[in-house]
């Protein structure tokens, strides 16, 4: 839940990856962290085994400039993608602000990406939440694998509500800032949105989407088909979040 600190003026947001085993969580915090400067970024925190797999989570709190006198710090967390850490996962998810579902191209991992996917939407629930109530974007990832899935199928798998969609190899770091940038973005819009933030809205103190807010996902006149380069938007929000998110 997004922590609103007024004696230091501070706004909290919570972002959680989400996604199968290897899909790239992991990598995407890693590029963050050595692509921003340090005077914009916590210690990245990362509880892993030998073999470099999440064992219980990753962390790494971003400062993102300041609005109306507050800052704005975004703490970003990944699950641990294996099967069996289902009960750390649901534990990270605890106060989640924006969820961004990173999916592994690769053709052999289509039913990884599923099981994970549908693993969000049950453990979501468990704070009566639902995917589609909370600022949430998709990163299609390792798209510079062979054997991969085309958009278009991994959409239809996995994007049935048309969120915002982003191309990325996070190895390369490409993709990694415009997928932050756009749940960053969506985060700061509910904020506004349920009057929680000193960013304006109408009644302090209140969470959640007001009466007759619009339905998120898409916003109208998103690109028509056809791919941008890896790392463009596929469908992105409108503008850009404040921020200090290097220029690549
Ligand atoms: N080729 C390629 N490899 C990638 C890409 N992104 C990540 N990897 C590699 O995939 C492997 C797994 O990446 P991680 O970031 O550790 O995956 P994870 O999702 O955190 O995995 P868990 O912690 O087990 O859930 C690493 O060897 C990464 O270097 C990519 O876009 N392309
Ligand atoms: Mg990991």
């Amino acid at each position: 839940m997004t922590f609103i600190n007024l004696m230091a003026r501070e706004i909290n947001c919570k972002i959680v990856y989400y996604g199968p085993g290897l899909c790239g969580k992991t990598t995407n915090l890693q590029q963050i962290y050595d692509r921003t400067k340090s005077d914009a970024r916590g210690k990245m925190v990362s509880l892993a085994t030998e073999t470099d797999r999440t064992l219980f989570f990753d962390f790494l709190p971003l400062e993102l400039g300041s609005i109306r006198g507050f800052k704005t710090r975004f703490h970003l967390y990944t699950v641990p993608g294996q099967v069996f850490y289902d009960a750390s996962r649901k534990l990270i998810l605890k106060g989640v602000d924006g969820c961004v579902f990173v999916a592994d191209s690769q053709i052999a991992r289509v039913d990884a990406n599923e099981e994970s996917l549908e693993n969000l939407r049950e453990n979501l629930t468990e704070y009566g939440l639902a995917l589609d109530q909370i600022p949430y974007v998709i990163q299609w990832n390792k798209r510079d694998l062979p054997g991969i899935m085309s958009i278009e199928e991994l959409r239809s798998l996995l994007n049935p509500n048309k969120v915002p969609e982003f191309l990325a190899v996070a190895s390369e770091g490409e993709g990694v800032f415009e997928t932050l940038k756009a749940v960053a973005r969506l985060v700061f819009l509910e904020l506004k949105k349920a009057g929680t933030s000193p960013v304006g809205g109408p009644a302090p103190g209140r969470r959640g989407p007001g009466p007759g807010a619009p339905p998120r996902g898409r916003p109208p006149g998103g690109p028509p088909g056809g791919l941008p380069p890896r790392g463009g938007p596929l469908r992105g929000p409108p503008g850009a979040p404040p921020g200090r998110f290097p220029r690549r």
